[in-house]
């Protein structure tokens, strides 16, 4: 097939963020900007010979990006592409298919819980042989290339039929291309089902079937995996999930598990008195769990699915838990489980990317971040349906002895380990300017250490950073992850800037407390916390700097 170099200009602020470039679908639109981008990714990482695994979350202008990933990278020497049937295959499946078939990467083409349609968000992330996001090496690579771009490559082929499952190979000789379509669900069940124990859920949910379950797939990705987990090999009623079909603007809302973005869930949940409620996100690696009674903090999630996993779950059975890591604003409860279990634990910047080395390592097999995102070194991403299939196997044995629900596990939990409560703040759409002044300030200070000492509504500081983290295994540091503010008493302040966000600056806050006090454990978390948000508006100056008075969203 022809091959044709094609004239281009360099385009700035291509330069992925927390998890790959995300822009508002009409910056993608221009002319040349995501040929740019994908010329450059390939690139950075030399896909001359490569397979390659093409996801998305089903989004709009996904379509079409598959299509110029495979022009773009049949002229770049790229060997093979496995692509989702329609474009789709969610995150998690995505790293699977990755690992399983021993491709040396792959595009996720998402902009995971940022709402999707013509007028906002769509995404573009490289995820590297292991499955996971590309780390800072490569992500910063590829952005330096992008400033230099002065053309790209494209081949003179077809449009490629995503919708038929199947091989085909377009060339001859050393020229050739070949493309697979596959069933982006099938290789997903397989690993769940190696996992967890299904036999043991499906008897549990059998034998009580006023144990009520909903599960809402936000309009995203993780449709037809729940269907075909929680209804085809589970045996739930077909009235269990809610927003199953995947939409290109995923029905105009916001597709992020949270008590915000997912009221219709917690509402139904709380009204018609489900047991198990559970979420995901736009392309399936974030999950919510909450229950009529109780809403699982995901910080408290990772520690609970830790602490239990070792006796539950067959694949732990089968492998063991070495070690646990967190993000760093994640709360502390994962590292109290740590300490009691033996484990080693890690704190690392916030991103999934940065757990792949300690899983590559076998130095880390559960993690989590405060972000509703959960997961194990199963895959190297995080997985919204591995978090609630978890948490049923988790169920399901338990009671095989006593019948226990998400909120007795929960304060089983507490009174083991004492209770992280933990609230996250965030400034949406602040203007970049004063959030990085604002954020500057706190450098300072972090640096000077002139605020060591002094007292906050009752909280008296004894120590602030600025997180820089150096990888274990490979020594690279990350230097400007977030202000940590610690104060005496064991209670913290986090405050860094988003680095997902399509405009403006998001200011995130980040609270925790902890208590083993047996008495608060079931004390509502924004009355527990008020006090040291009102500390952290004060130390930050966060009403001076961006003229907001309260937050947009509360997790
Ligand atoms: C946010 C979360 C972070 C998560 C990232 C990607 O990043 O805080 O924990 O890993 O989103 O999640 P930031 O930089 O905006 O705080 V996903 O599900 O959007 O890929
Ligand atoms: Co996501």
């Amino acid at each position: 097939f022809d091959i044709k170099p094609v004239k281009t200009k360099n385009y700035e602020g291509q330069k992925p963020g927390t998890s790959g470039l995300r822009k508002k679908v009409t910056v993608f639109q221009q002319e040349h900007y995501t040929e740019n981008f994908i010329q450059a990714t390939l690139d950075a990482v030399n896909a001359s010979g490569f397979t390659l695994v093409i996801g998305g979350d089903g989004r709009y202008y996904g379509k079409e990006v598959v299509q110029l990933i495979a022009k773009i990278a049949a002229a770049n020497d790229v060997k093979k592409l496995i692509i989702g049937q329609n474009g789709i295959m969610s995150t998690p499946a995505a790293s699977n298919m990755i690992r399983k078939r021993k491709a040396n990467g792959g595009f996720i083409l998402t902009a995971s819980h940022n709402p999707g349609g013509p007028k906002n968000d769509f995404g573009i992330k490289y995820n590297i042989q292991n499955g996971g996001p590309a780390p800072e090496a490569v992500t910063n690579k590829i952005y330096e290339i992008t400033t230099k771009m002065t053309r790209y490559l494209i081949a003179d082929i077809p449009d490629i039929d995503l919708s038929t499952i199947g091989t085909t190979t377009i060339g001859e000789g050393d020229e050739t291309f070949t493309v697979e379509i596959v069933d982006p669900v099938e290789d997903y069940v397989i690993l769940m089902k190696e996992i967890f124990d299904f036999d043991m859920i499906k008897t549990f949910f059998s034998k009580n079937k006023d144990f009520k379950v909903l599960f809402n797939g936000l309009n995203g990705v993780t449709g037809p995996y729940a269907k075909r987990i929680f209804i085809k090999e589970l045996g739930l009623s077909e009235d269990s999930v809610m927003n199953c079909v995947p939409l290109p603007d995923f029905g105009g809302r916001h597709p992020d598990p949270n008590l915000t973005y997912a009221k219709d869930l917690v509402d139904r949940v709380r009204n018609e008195k489900f047991d198990f409620g559970a979420a995901s996100d736009g392309d399936g690696d974030r999950n919510m769990i909450i229950a009529k009674d109780f809403f699982v903090n995901p910080s408290d999630s990772v520690a609970a699915i830790a602490a239990n996993a070792g006796e539950a779950i067959p694949y732990f059975k089968k492998h063991g838990v070495t070690g646990l890591a967190r993000s760093m604003p994640t709360s502390a409860a994962l590292d109290r489980v740590a300490d009691k279990q033996g484990l080693l634990h890690f704190e690392v910047p916030t991103g999934w990317k940065f757990f792949g080395n300690l899983m590559d390592a076998g130095k880390c097999n559960i993690c989590g971040e405060e972000s509703f995102g959960t997961g194990s070194d199963h895959i190297r991403e995080k997985d919204g349906i591995w978090a609630i299939l978890a948490w049923l196997n988790i169920i399901a044995f338990r009671n095989q002895k006593e019948k226990i629900g998400i909120k007795d596990i929960m304060l089983k939990h507490y009174s083991t380990y004492g209770r992280n409560f933990f609230s996250r703040y965030d400034y949406e759409e602040v203007s970049s300017d004063s959030a990085n002044k604002m954020v500057d300030r706190l450098r300072e200070i972090a640096k000077d250490g002139s605020f060591v000492g002094k007292t906050f509504e009752g909280y008296e500081i004894e120590k602030i950073d600025d997180f820089e983290y150096k990888d274990p295994i490979d020594g690279s540091v990350s230097s400007h992850q977030g202000i940590r503010i610690q104060f005496k008493d064991g209670s913290r302040i986090v405050i860094r800037l988003s680095g997902t966000g399509s405009s403006g600056a998001t200011i995130r806050m980040y609270v925790e407390k902890y208590t083993n006090d047996a008495s608060q454990f079931e004390a509502d978390t924004q009355t527990t916390i008020k006090s040291i948000i009102k500390a952290a508006v004060e130390i930050s100056q966060l009403k001076e700097f961006t003229g907001r008075e309260e937050p947009t969203v509360i997790t």
